[in-house]
């Protein structure tokens, strides 16, 4: 049996565990030369091969449904459901997701991206099919680190009352992306450290090991109920209990016979039910099972020495300009207090905790929470820095609302990845950040457009009052250094880069790259339009803009989010509400629908909203 001959689960029900282990190692090698190859998620993917296996052979896929938290760990779920042929597309534009899809395939049954939302959906299942009066069985995956988040545990809450059959595996490495924390991760982590209950196990196991076959299954029987009272007494998994949900475990996450037993055992008991599976972060590549932080995810590398293919562009990340510039405002001001939702490295808070540990708090995958947090902090006179993510950010919109800005609190929102994100696609493009930020009242809003400017916006966001949001690209500086000195902003207002007549080119954030462009092409077509940093999407300086209105009868702008209640939809309300009806104002955006992934140069053609596009259709309008 041969990993390129599975087109469906079908093709190994039955196989031996030699044939399974077999089957187990050459996914491994199949995930590590694809990540090698083209980069990607890793170390999650390779902790639940044995997992995954045994799911698919146990479940009758897709009927019973599999419901994967994230989805990031997938990969090995792709391979088995017909999708090796296409493994080598994985991220790419045209090719396969690296989360889970539904018009992927019939075997995702659940789509996913963000985290801790895959016992809700379960639960939906699980309801949907009794109301339906059929008999699947439905299954959520989750990981320690997605189970911080709170919709897990209002799911839970929900799933111990409503006692719909489902299991749940709580797929436990202690990692989030970093290690993972809190409360409820230690409290994981005793259960499986109990020292009573894993002597216990041991003794039990070497006294079984001992026992000749036949005698062995009637021993092993007893034996096991003589454990579970064990395990009750010292109730590991109490907390489910109580909850109404039937715990099992801890089950080693790589012994496939343990894992297909106990699924077995597991499914025909009614009610809902959670398995505790210990898997091992980045098993089968020694890089990963050393530093499986490292190996989350990965760019395309060499497998023996981990060394990058590429090498890496030599200016900083936006994200460590963010970082450093938050660092140097921490070192003088101890009131500052960076708070992330498990992504210190990602937003760039790893580098301020690495030298001022105490002002940088990690909640967890808890967006709502950090945001309320924050403005709890505020009231208490320090000034929360949430660093969070565009689209994860989407998570906390109430609490942005309700919590900060409606009691007009301090919070500074610092919103990496705003745009498009490239290959993780649409669960993670921040499409969608000026829109949501926009409405809501007192909110300021800023876009840098290059580095310096985020440093300066950054200065300037701890010294204003009020909710204030600053949304910046994934991707890197302009240039390695950054000026000497800091510029701080002091009005709220946009920054004329050409001042030239009847075209105004306004441009938000990084987008201002390719409206250069297109003011040099105009150029070359002997035009001369007016180009504007537009800084600041909210408040605009209205003042100025008129000024602009009456002296450029065509107004375009530019932004990497949606055409939908954007920068762009500001300006057409002000050139419609100050009666400039004669105008001609062209949008250009992200679309009503949600784009696809690949990279984003090409996407921004796909789209035509790269500097040659624009130019192309202002000379069209003309
Ligand atoms: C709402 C949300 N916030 C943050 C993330 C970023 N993120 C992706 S995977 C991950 C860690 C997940 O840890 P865990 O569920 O334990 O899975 P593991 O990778 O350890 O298997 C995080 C924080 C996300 N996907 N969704």
């Amino acid at each position: 049996m041969h990993l390129k001959d599975i087109k469906s689960p079908q093709d190994f029900k039955g196989s031996s565990i030699e044939e399974l282990t077999a089957l187990a190692k050459e996914i491994r090698s199949t995930i590590i030369g694809q990540v090698a190859e083209h980069g990607g998620h890793l170390a999650s993917s390779l902790g639940v091969v044995e997992l995954t296996i045994a799911l698919h052979y146990v479940f009758n896929t897709p009927e019973d449904v599999l419901v994967w938290d994230v989805g990031h760990q997938a990969y090995v779920h792709k391979l088995l459901t017909g999708r090796f042929d296409r493994f080598n597309t994985l991220r790419q534009q045209g090719g396969l997701s690296g989360f889970l899809k539904r018009s992927e395939s019939p075997y995702d049954n659940f789509g996913g991206g963000h985290a801790s939302t895959s016992i809700s959906a379960a639960l939906g299942f699980a309801v949907a099919r009794d109301h339906a009066q059929k008999h699947n069985s439905v299954v959520a995956i989750i990981g320690d680190g997605s189970m911080t988040g709170g919709m897990a545990f209002e799911a839970l809450n929900n799933a111990g009352i409503s006692r719909q059959n489902m299991t749940i595996i709580l797929n436990d490495n202690k990692m989030s992306i970093a290690p993972n924390v809190g409360g409820f991760s230690k409290y994981l982590n005793r259960v499986i450290s109990d020292p009573m209950y894993n002597k216990l196990r041991e003794d039990i196991d070497r006294v079984m090991k001992r026992l000749p076959g036949p005698i062995g299954s009637h021993v092993r029987n007893l034996f096991s109920a003589v454990e579970s009272a064990a395990k009750s007494a010292l109730k590991p998994g109490r907390f489910f209990e109580d909850l109404g949900i039937r715990y099992f475990g801890p089950i080693d996450g790589h012994d496939l016979e343990e894992l297909i037993a106990i699924l077995e055992r597991v499914k025909v008991i009614p009610g809902p039910c959670l398995i505790q599976v210990i898997t091992e972060k980045g098993r089968g590549l020694k890089l990963a099972e050393k530093d499986p932080f490292r190996w989350h995810a990965s760019v395309p590398f060499d497998p023996d020495s981990g060394l990058p293919k590429e090498s890496g562009a030599n200016t900083p990340s936006l994200t460590a300009v963010f970082g450093e510039t938050l660092l140097s405002l921490a070192r003088e001001n101890k009131n500052i207090i960076g708070i992330t939702g498990a992504m210190a490295n990602g937003s760039g808070l790893d580098i301020v905790a690495r030298e001022l540990p105490d002002q940088v708090i990690d909640v967890g995958i808890a967006e709502e929470h950090a945001v309320t947090f924050a403005a709890g902090l505020a009231c208490g006179g320090m000034i929360p820095v949430v660093a969070i993510y565009s689209s994860f950010m989407q998570r906390a919109y109430d609490q942005i609302i309700h919590d900060v800005a409606l009691q007009n609190l301090h919070v500074v929102f610092v919103l990496d990845r705003a745009g498009l994100v490239g290959a993780d696609g649409p669960t993670h493009h921040g499409a969608l950040d000026l829109s949501y930020m926009r409405s809501v009242p007192g909110m300021t809003i800023m876009a840098p457009s290059n580095e310096n400017e985020l440093r300066d916006m950054i200065h300037a966001a701890i010294d204003m009052e009020g909710p204030v949001a600053i949304r910046y690209p994934r991707g890197n500086a302009y240039h390695a250094e950054l000026n000497a000195t800091v510029s701080p902003i002091k009005e709220k207002r946009f920054k004329v880069i050409h001042e030239g007549k009847d075209i105004l080119l306004l441009g938000v954030g990084f987008m201002l790259k390719e409206l250069k462009e297109t003011a040099k092409i105009l150029k070359a077509h002997g035009k001369n339009p007016t180009l504007v940093d537009v800084r600041f999407v909210k408040p605009l300086n209205v003042e100025d803009y008129r000024k602009l209105f009456d002296t450029h009868s065509m107004v375009v702008t530019l932004e990497d989010n949606s055409v939908v209640g954007g920068y762009g939809s500001a300006i057409a309300d002000m050139l419609f509400d100050d009666g400039y009806l004669n105008h001609q104002l062209l949008r250009f955006g992200l679309p009503d629908d949600f784009v696809e992934q690949g990279k984003v140069s090409d996407l921004y053609k796909m789209l035509g909203i790269d500097g040659k596009s624009i130019a192309q259709k202002i000379m069209d309008a003309l």
